[in-house]
């Protein structure tokens, strides 16, 4: 051991210890317990960056603990490698995206093992392989043969810069969540997978995931969005044909003064073919086209819309109201019309205003304040039915299930249920993707490749230009083939696959990686799943957990999967920010993991990431901080050095004797206590680092003392280094080897408390007179409040500074204080 801490020459040394003994290999053992924690495997961008570091520190943490305390741990790490960027690399300095690719993977694999995570690497996949991506498209035809892909013309969000189709869950305030250009429309004809079948299921197991943060489920529950109302007919005068609408208030039937179609509704041209209405109704659906969803229904936008010159007529009480088109009805939900009741629907309210419609209220406040008959705004509470006739005085909550029931009696309406998500648009037209592998046929129509003659490859032969169709359409190879049921001449689809559908079952493929007769082994990952602790950032809420817990179920479903869940537990790490800002380039402020491994070691890294904050919340980087970690390293390691020659001879057992054994035995036993809790259940790893740093303050006095025990000291140098371990683990390793073991401290069992230990037998107290501090004394713990005082009050020199005074009161704070008054 060298007398100064040489981080760069320690962690290169245990790093290739436990990649040539492969330490971090796992394989099922029965009987034991297993323990599988993953972390979001990353996109290879080529580099690494704070936020992955602390996901993968956190990670790091909570296995090594698990493999220490016992557990058959799997840890595995892998890169969601295909996408755009890689393209984007072609197009622009004409470097193919699978070289790109590998070579950014092999870079950030570098990286990882330069931090020391625990990985077991044999298990490692890249979903650009075509030994990941075979089972991909073999998965895809499962689901399809199962009925839940599909293919159909829509019109679909475009993204024209990206020149893509893009899922509504990337469509981000009306812009390309990537590329940030504004999103449009256009007809396309595409696959989609139907994650609606699943809606109620992805909606009811959120209940069972009790380890999963209350506000991922929010997310994920107001994404799907379930609605519970009616579907009311209405008639329209001079037409046979019946006005459908969903409404989640049938209460407000009563109320209502107007009709919205979505200007896009299959009536509209209809209703105003041949009338002065028509010129009108096609500029405005024409304008209204290239708006999102988002601005569509924003209820802060100003209201615009088109009398189309027809009346409808309200099923229960047979009044005549104007239909107008409007934007903010939307063509794809419920059923793209709606009844308008302005006194109760912000919306409508808002668009009676502008165009001078009635407003009928018939849900009364119980509130005196609110102006029933005069409102400033739409009344959107609960209250009593009125205006409505035998439904008036009902309370309207309980008129919603009557009047439901009214319109089903006479065939007018029926109880419905809307979500609002949608089935998912899995088509990309671009290249570095797994290329979707149907084929179509002019006989057949769709039908899968053969199972035998997956993986469908990418071809290499392409051109990359970032415009138009999708590029395999370039290749002079890919689109020729035949069809796999009556083998006439056919031709491939040419769209790859939303890398959204690759990272949504590789914790499964992680169970089997290397399996090339399956996608994974039903009874490997009967044993390894579900996920027991899932890390990663919010940002991935609702999509890839969503999609994920789908093919999960969908799985499930076909039988190949045992559990209906794939993450037991989800823990979502806070932003790495810097001066109050996430890290970001253009800001200026990126800290660069290599840099501080270069500055200080991986060890400093990892431990000052750890300690700065709890897992949840924001980290806000601090060089002192840094330093700070630093210096506690070095002041661990020199504590080590001095006392490794002294301790490595010492017994193995101890009796506590002096006090000062009692109060370091206190110390070491509720800092292991502490630490197991902390990492084992909580993951507070700041409070357990805190509670570390404490202990080595207590090793650091003790060691001075005149009468030391050596037992009880090598005892707490031991178990000092086996709980920093999973916070620090290359000085650690280093560190155990040079206390005299020979084995990794990832081989060794995580220590035990002593629980006689915890009780102290004596507290250190404070005698305070008129306040200030004038004595500390050692007590007997747990004192009653009389003998506590006594004891103080006999202390010499507590007698002599009262003698001659007048004692006006004492106030005792047993284990803590007294407090004694004088004159
Ligand atoms: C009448 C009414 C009265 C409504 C009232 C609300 C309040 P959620 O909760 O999102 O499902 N709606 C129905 N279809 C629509 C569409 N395609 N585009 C825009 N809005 C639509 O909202 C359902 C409510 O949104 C429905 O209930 C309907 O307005 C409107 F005091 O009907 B309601
Ligand atoms: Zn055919």
């Amino acid at each position: 051991m060298l007398e100064k801490y040489n981080f760069g020459e320690i962690e290169s040394k245990w790093q290739k210890y436990w990649e040539d003994e492969k330490i971090f290999r796992t394989s099922e053992v029965e009987g034991k317990e297993k323990y599988y924690v993953l972390e979001m495997f990353p996109y290879p961008s080529g580099k690494l960056h704070m936020g992955h570091v602390r996901n993968y520190s956190i990670g790091d943490v909570i296995a090594r603990y698990k493999t220490m305390a016992g557990f058959n741990v799997l840890h595995p790490m892998g890169y969601d490698s295909f996408g755009l960027p890689a393209e984007n690399a072609a197009i622009k300095h004409g470097i193919a995206p699978a070289i790109w690719t590998t070579q950014n993977i092999a870079e950030m694999t570098e990286q990882l093992k330069e931090l020391g995570f625990s990985y077991d690497w044999d298990r490692e996949v890249a979903t650009c392989r075509p030994d990941y991506y075979k089972w991909m498209q073999w998965i895809f035809i499962q689901f399809y043969n199962k009925g839940l892909a599909y293919k159909k013309e829509n019109p679909v969000n475009w993204c024209p810069s990206c020149q893509t189709v893009l899922a509504n869950e990337q469509v981000v305030d009306g812009c390309c969540e990537r590329c940030k250009s504004l999103v449009g429309k256009k007809e396309l004809s595409q696959w989609y997978f139907k994650i609606t079948d699943y809606a109620d299921r992805l909606l009811d197991n959120l209940e069972v995931l009790e380890g999963w943060p209350a506000k991922v489920k929010t997310m994920q529950k107001n994404w799907i969005g379930k609605s519970i109302g009616a579907e009311v007919d209405f008639d329209i005068e001079g037409y046979p044909e019946k006005l459908k609408i969903f409404t989640t208030r049938p209460d407000t039937l009563y109320g209502v003064t107007y009709m919205v179609l979505a200007p896009e509704h299959p009536f509209v041209k209809k209703l105003v073919e041949g009338t002065e209405y028509a010129e009108a109704v096609e500029e405005y659906l024409d304008k209204v086209q290239h708006m999102s969803d988002i601005e569509r229904t924003s209820t802060t936008n100003e209201k615009t819309g088109v009398f189309i010159g027809k009346y409808s007529i309200n099923p229960l009480n047979g009044k005549k109201v104007p239909i107008f088109i409007s934007d903010y009805v939307l063509m794809d939900y419920g059923t793209g019309a709606i009844m308008a009741v302005p006194a109760h629907d912000e919306r409508d309210f808002a668009f009676a205003k502008k165009f001078d419609c009635e407003i009928i209220p018939v849900v009364e406040s119980a509130d005196p304040a609110i102006d029933i008959n005069n409102l400033k705004e739409a009344f959107v509470a609960e209250g009593k039915m009125i205006n409505s006739e035998m439904f008036t005085g009902l309370n309207n909550k309980e008129a919603i299930i009557k009047i439901i029931d009214y319109l089903e009696e006479k065939g007018i309406g029926k109880k419905s249920i809307n979500y609002r998500l949608r089935d998912w648009l899995i088509s990309r037209q671009r290249y570095w993707g797994t290329p979707i592998p149907m084929i179509h046929c002019e006989d057949c129509g769709w039908v899968p490749e053969k199972e035998e003659n997956l993986p469908v490859l990418l071809p290499t032969d392409v051109e990359f230009t970032g415009k138009g169709e999708s590029p395999l359409t370039t290749s002079k190879t890919f689109a020729k083939t035949t069809c796999p049921t009556c083998g006439k001449e056919a031709t491939r689809e040419m769209d790859t696959m939303d890398t959204f559908l690759d990272s949504s079952w590789y914790f499964l493929r992680y169970t089997d990686a290397k399996n090339d007769k399956e996608a994974f082994n039903k009874d490997k990952q009967k044993y390894w799943m579900n996920v027991d602790q899932y890390i990663g950032g919010v940002e991935h809420a609702i999509l890839h957990l969503m999609y994920a817990r789908f093919f999960q179920m969908a799985l499930y479903d076909l039988g190949y999967t045992s559990h209906e869940e794939p993450f037991a537990n989800l823990l979502t790490q806070g932003m790495v920010i810097k001066d109050g800002k996430k890290m970001s380039k253009s800001i200026g402020n990126v800290v660069s993991p290599e840099e501080i491994i270069k500055k200080y070691g991986a060890d400093t890294a990892r431990l000052f990431i750890l300690f700065a904050a709890p897992p949840e919340r924001e980290l806000d980087w601090s060089d002192a901080g840094v330093e700070g970690s630093f210096r506690f390293i070095n002041r661990v390691y020199r504590l080590v050095y001095e006392l490794r020659d002294l301790v490595q001879d010492a017994p193995e057992s101890y009796i506590l004797e002096t006090e000062a054994d009692k109060s370091l035995a206190y110390e070491m036993n509720t800092t292991i206590k502490k630490v197991s809790e902390d990492v084992g259940g909580r993951f507070s790893f700041n409070t357990a680092i805190s509670s570390i740093m404490e202990m080595v303050n207590e090793m650091y006095k003790y060691k001075e003392y005149d009468d030391i025990n050596l037992g009880l000291l090598k005892a707490a140098v031991n178990n000092l280094v086996l709980i920093l371990s999973p916070f620090t683990p290359h000085i650690c390793e280093e560190m155990w080897q040079n206390l005299g073991h020979n084995e990794s401290v990832y081989k060794t069992s995580w220590p035990k408390y002593d629980e006689s230990a915890l009780v102290k037998d004596t507290v250190e107290i404070v005698i305070q007179i008129n306040g200030k501090v004038k004595e500390k004394m050692n007590v007997a713990n747990n004192l009653d409040k009389a003998a506590f005082e006594k004891m103080a009050m006999e202390n010499d020199k507590v007698k002599a500074l009262t003698a001659g005074k007048t004692i006006v009161k004492i106030i005792a704070v047993p284990n803590k204080l007294l407090n004694i008054v004088v004159k």
